[in-house]
């Protein structure tokens, strides 16, 4: 079932279309300043058509289109640096206090790659928080896609990558309107996608060169940051959204699971996030939990052409790592259901 019922593949916002398409400098310069202007129009209080908190969908779908407008964000590229630079103007406008963690990862074949994690932190004084985290780059092939002679190319990453960022600077605003009375830290991490998911997925010694960031802020971050509970945001955008519950995190952490489908159904989501169960995925929430941290993972790995359930069984539907994972597979109003539950979920909690 498509989010609130809107005709299939919605609208991309018509003004911005220049944005997917841009590929010159000036032109996503100009992109960005459009991005800017309307990222104005999210801080006007009052809740949108359809939605139930002070989370703008709308704008989430903007900031996702602002990433694109730097293409492929493949670590080592331009395209990577300036969408990176981006996220942490975004930040600095909104959050308390902005950390970014700047190493070099070296692959398995022997690449040196630049990487960032960034930490925006509202209400940085206290000690009882949540973490919300999401991946910021993209993947360097199409995998999966239909075209075997595309397989090589980087995709764009409007759901696997922009979805989350988007999700997130829309959500960083409304925590700048109204600040939480716990702690919020929305991690964005680098290099979740950049190598190989070997099988068995749970296998991470063999998945070196992916969950890069996710597994660098486990190693470096200090014993005593022990959040509340924590959830990855990955691929929340599709305009058919279907979460199922994922398997390592009901395993891992079932009551952040039970927390979270708990506050969709009492905003009436339940027809989006489901109450069946996928098999373990292999995503950021894995060193997380790990290290003994109660996060789980919010992703919508059901990624169909023209919606439905594993794409009827038809693979070849399935738009996950190829190049079809475009803007217009997204919809404003999924992202309003996530943003939502993600906003409730801090909003609900009380603090000190
Ligand atoms: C999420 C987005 N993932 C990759 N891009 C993790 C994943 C790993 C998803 C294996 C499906 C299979
Ligand atoms: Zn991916």
């Amino acid at each position: 079932m498509q989010a609130n019922n809107i005709p299939a593949r919605p609208f991309v916002v018509p003004s911005l279309a220049c944005v997917a398409i841009a590929k010159d400098p000036p032109v996503r310069v100009f992109a960005c300043l459009l991005a800017l202007a309307l990222s104005a129009c999210d801080r006007l209080p009052g809740f949108g058509g359809g939605a139930k908190t002070t989370f703008d969908g709308d704008s989430a779908l903007v900031f996702a289109q602002a990433q694109l407008a730097f293409g492929a964000r493949v670590p080592g590229t331009t395209g990577h640096r300036q969408a990176g630079d981006w996220i942490v103007e975004r930040m600095r406008e909104r959050a308390d206090t902005v950390e970014v963690q700047e190493w070099t990862h070296v692959t398995r074949g022997g690449r040196q790659l630049p990487m960032r994690n960034i930490l925006a932190r509202f209400r940085p004084e206290l000690t009882e928080r949540v973490l919300y985290i999401t991946h910021w780059d993209t993947r360097p092939t199409a995998d999966s896609d239909r075209n075997l002679g595309a397989r090589g190319r980087p995709i764009l990453g409007a759901n696997d990558g922009a979805s989350g960022v988007g999700l997130f600077v829309a959500l960083a605003s409304a925590l700048r309107r109204t600040p939480p009375a716990v702690g919020v830290d929305l991690l964005f991490v680098d290099g979740e996608d950049y190598g190989a998911f070997e099988t068995p997925v749970e296998d991470t010694t063999r998945n070196r060169d992916v969950l890069i960031g996710s597994q660098y802020f486990v190693r470096t971050m200090a014993d005593s940051y022990r959040p509340m509970f924590g959830v990855v945001w990955d691929m929340i955008g599709d305009a058919f959204l279907q979460i199922y519950q994922e398997g390592h995190s009901v395993r891992g952490a079932p009551e952040v699971v039970t927390r979270v489908w708990g506050v969709a159904r009492e905003l009436g989501y339940d027809e989006y996030f489901l109450s069946q169960t996928t098999g373990g995925i292999t995503d950021d929430h894995v060193p997380f939990l790990r290290k003994g941290l109660r996060v789980i993972d919010v992703i919508d790995i059901d990624y169909c052409l023209d919606g439905g359930t594993a794409c009827g069984g038809d693979p070849s539907r399935n738009l996950h790592h190829t190049h079809e994972d475009t803007i217009d597979k997204l919809s404003a109003e999924s992202l309003q259901v996530v943003g939502d539950v993600a906003l409730t979920l801090v909003t609900k909690l009380a603090g000190p």
